[in-house]
């Protein structure tokens, strides 16, 4: 054993001990001992032969990195990466006029003035760490998913017909969108979303250290508009949320009820929160006037201290993070984080809240002991919990009827199994598990750190998402999964639900403005102009492209022109895909087979440049090129 193994071991064995689980770590010994069938199986089911295709889309985050990635369940194999908040190289993502339109139409006016003084016209970070597909009653749908930005404040959705994200807005009124769910039922509905850092209510600089003038706020977004439907000022910071499978209630977890300015004043009560929100009662009052209008938005008071039909605040302990519907449609997990509990509410159980003189804990029916540092829980559709053990570094299994059992005074365990995870789980997800058509075969648990798990790659580690067929009793890690900055939540997603089409439509509204351009200018997009077209010191630049050749072979504009160039790629064949790259401007884009995609730049370097297609296309690709002449603003 390297001194590095054996300080892994020591810190291990320490996690273990404190949670005082001696049986539980027996019982994940003899899981390793010996290979069944099933666990044979289940390995080869991972193991898929060259050409064939997953059982499972995965739709996971990426984090910091600001993108959403699409993955095969169970091979683990990246399949796509999906530019969302970031600025991709490859696709032209962040700066396409295409792209970013969808990254700026949404932009409240005082950050378009704040990214203007500094040059900008888009934000190119974003941190996303919730990705969820739209439902309709009560599972996925496969129109949409859609995803926050923690970093800057926003939610995106991306169109599942052609992996493209068509829409992102900015929450106006809150701070940090973190945890965010569409609504299951009746259908998609509502995208909820929660501010997660609290913030004075007129944040005008103001006020700095009067925490009662502080609040947060929860949005509910309408998924098929993507505008703000209304919001609701709370109590407490809001970290994570989802909602019930009636389309009655939301609910988010505040790790700090406090409302505390530092980790002392944050941790300091035994009990925080979730707050219940009570949809209908919002709908109402919107409806009916009741409601004041902050920056565009409606916005209802459901304070604590307001006492209003709008929320209930059900005490948890201690800092709760992550908030899980079951698919038995009844219960909803609340996940204690800094409490070795998950608070189990009965959706039955909340309406009565809303009463005279209710007891706010009296729909908690299970409290169930898992270990240290549940973070969250996901399903297998069998009556089963798997919850993340963030400090235990493991997942266990957990019984859900036996805890309310329990709970109700019963001498039952729940816990049926608990497995090692490498290390420091977070988020987990089961195959369909957040749907009511949740099939118990996978689980993956993403892990924070991999440690030793792979080949050293300096400092910088990348995260570990480990695969574990929970097909029978025990579970069984059967794959580990190195991945890049860091990946928070998954879904897995049939792979029959999701129907992306291979060609674009040459009617795409993503091309639009492109299309009315081009009428403007007496030009047809599909057959490209001959010249390029002046107005003013603005040259619009059209062409086509069909393996291996572009409609143009070169084109002149003066220096200092902005010029735009157009590009329709009339190849419709699935997997021709063409790109433009305008060597030495800084220029690259991608365009799908029957897209078209365009850029602008100021040509301010005089003489011969090449244009070329960036997309290996042709056996004759390298040979997909033509020059821009720029003449010098002299001449
Ligand atoms: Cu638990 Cu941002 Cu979903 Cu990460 S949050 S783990
Ligand atoms: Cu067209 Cu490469």
């Amino acid at each position: 054993m390297s001194d590095q193994d054996k300080k892994l071991s020591i810190t291990r064995r320490g996690l273990m001990g404190a949670t005082a689980t001696g049986a539980a770590l027996a019982a994940t010994g003899l899981g390793t001992t010996m290979m069944t069938a099933r666990e044979a199986s289940a390995a080869a089911k991972v193991n898929l032969e060259p050409g064939e295709l997953d059982e499972y889309y995965g739709f996971w985050s990426s984090g910091q990195t600001g993108e959403l990635r699409i993955l095969g369940v169970p091979s683990m194999r990246e399949l796509m990466r999906v530019p969302v908040f970031n600025r991709c190289s490859a696709t032209g993502w962040g700066q396409t006029n295409e792209s970013l339109k969808v990254m700026t139409e949404g932009l409240l006016p005082e950050t378009k003035e704040y990214l203007a003084a500094n040059g900008k016209v888009t934000y190119d970070n974003g941190d996303l760490h919730h990705p969820h597909m739209s439902f309709t009653d009560g599972t996925y749908d496969g129109r949409y998913l859609f995803m926050n930005d923690k970093a800057n404040t926003r939610v995106a959705r991306v169109r599942c017909d052609v992996m493209k994200c068509d829409k992102i807005i900015e929450i106006p009124n809150a701070m940090d969108i973190h945890g965010l769910r569409p609504q299951k039922y009746p259908r998609t509905g509502y995208v909820f979303a929660n501010g997660e850092h609290e913030a004075p209510l007129v944040n005008d600089g103001s006020v700095l250290d009067d925490p009662s003038q502080y609040v947060n706020i929860f949005t509910a977004i309408d998924g098929d508009t993507m505008e703000v439907a209304w919001q609701v000022i709370v109590s407490g910071n809001l970290d994570n949320t989802d909602c019930d499978y009636q389309g009655k209630y939301a609910f988010s977890t505040s790790y700090n009820s406090e409302m505390g300015m530092n980790l002392a004043e944050m941790t300091e009560n035994e009990l925080d929160h979730v707050v219940v929100f009570n949809i209908k009662a919002i709908e109402e009052a919107i409806a009916a006037g009741n409601f004041q209008e902050l920056n565009g938005a409606k916005v209802v008071d459901g304070r604590k201290e307001a006492n209003s039909q709008f929320t209930r605040y059900v005490p948890i302990p201690n800092s709760p993070h992550g908030v899980n519907a079951a698919p038995d449609k009844k219960h909803i997990m609340i996940n204690g984080k800094l409490s070795p509990t998950v608070s189990v509410i009965d959706v039955e159980k909340v309406e009565a809240l809303f009463g005279d003189n209710a007891e706010p804990r009296s729909c908690i029916v299970a409290e169930p002991q898992l270990g240290l540092g549940p973070l969250h829980t996901a399903f297998d559709g069998n009556g089963h919990a798997f919850t993340t053990l963030f400090l235990d570094s493991q997942v266990v299994k957990w019984d859900i009827a036996k805890a309310i059992e329990a709970y109700a005074g019963a001498d039952v365990d729940p816990i049926l199994d608990k497995v090692d995870v490498q290390y420091q789980p977070g988020h987990n997800s089961t195959s369909m598990g957040e749907t009511a058509d949740a099939d118990g075969k996978w689980l993956i648990s993403m892990n924070k750190f991999s440690k030793d798990r792979f080949l050293n790659v300096g400092p910088l580690k990348p995260e570990n998402e480990q695969l574990i067929d929970i097909s029978g009793d025990k579970m069984k890690v059967v794959h580990d999964g190195p991945t890049f900055a860091e990946p928070h939540d998954s879904i897995i997603v049939r792979r029959d639900i999701v129907n992306p089409v291979n060609v674009w439509d040459r009617n795409d509204p993503m091309w639009e403005d492109a299309r009315q351009q081009a009428a403007a200018d007496g030009v047809d997009l599909d057959y490209g102009a001959e010249e390029p077209i002046r107005d003013g010191n603005k040259v619009r630049v059209y062409m086509t492209s069909v393996a291996p050749v572009f409609s143009m072979e070169q084109f002149t504009v003066k220096q200092g022109d902005e010029v735009t160039v157009f590009v329709t790629n009339l190849d419709d064949v699935d997997d021709v895909t063409h790109g433009f790259c305008m060597a030495n401007f800084g220029v690259a884009m991608e365009v799908g087979p029957q897209a078209t995609a365009s850029v602008t730049f100021v040509a301010d370097r005089p003489g011969v440049h090449w244009f070329y297609c960036q997309w290996f296309c042709h056996a004759l690709h390298m040979e997909m090129r033509g020059r821009m002449f720029v003449e010098p603003r002299s001449a």
